[in-house]
């Protein structure tokens, strides 16, 4: 059965741009509870943990150094069938492929660049939530 949390981060691109704000918006109005969030800096050893899945693809460095590039936005969000749903509200990774009204073709430029992050799985969800939050801040 699906979890009702996930995990997102407005990347450096969308809060260079000044979109963290409507982002937010559209998450809320998209029915997702936003249950823990900050706003920091990831340093390219953080970044290089955080996606340390993708170690092997091509692209591994690139995604690391645009991520530690400035700011980003964390946080989980709650919703019923939370990791979907969301996954649905930010559109394929490829902004040109995204669907309109989606966060990523509203707000990205590049698939590299691609404004939001978005967990893929209930498992990687907690995994991810647990990386940048607090037992207690996740409460
Ligand atoms: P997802 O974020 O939609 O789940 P993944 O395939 O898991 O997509 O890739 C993780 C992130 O790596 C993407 O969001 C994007 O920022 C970056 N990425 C994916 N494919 C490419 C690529 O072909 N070139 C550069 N960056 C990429």
């Amino acid at each position: 059965m699906a979890t009702n949390r996930t995990f997102t981060m407005i990347k450096p691109d969308a809060v260079g741009n000044g979109h963290i704000g409507a982002i937010l918006n559209d998450i809320i109005q998209g029915g997702f509870k936003i249950i823990a969030m900050k706003y920091t800096s990831l340093s390219d050893e953080i970044a290089g943990q955080f996606y340390t899945v993708h170690k092997e693809r091509p692209f591994y460095g690139e995604l690391v150094s645009f991520m530690s590039s400035g700011p980003i936005v964390a946080a989980i969000l709650e919703k019923e069938n939370a990791v979907e749903d969301f996954r649905k509200l930010i559109g394929a990774t490829d902004p040109s492929k995204a669907e309109a009204g989606t966060i990523r073709n509203k707000y990205a430029k590049s698939i590299d660049a691609n404004a939001i992050h978005g967990s893929d799985s209930d498992e990687n969800a907690e995994i991810e939530g647990s990386f940048f939050f607090s037992a207690f801040e996740r409460f």
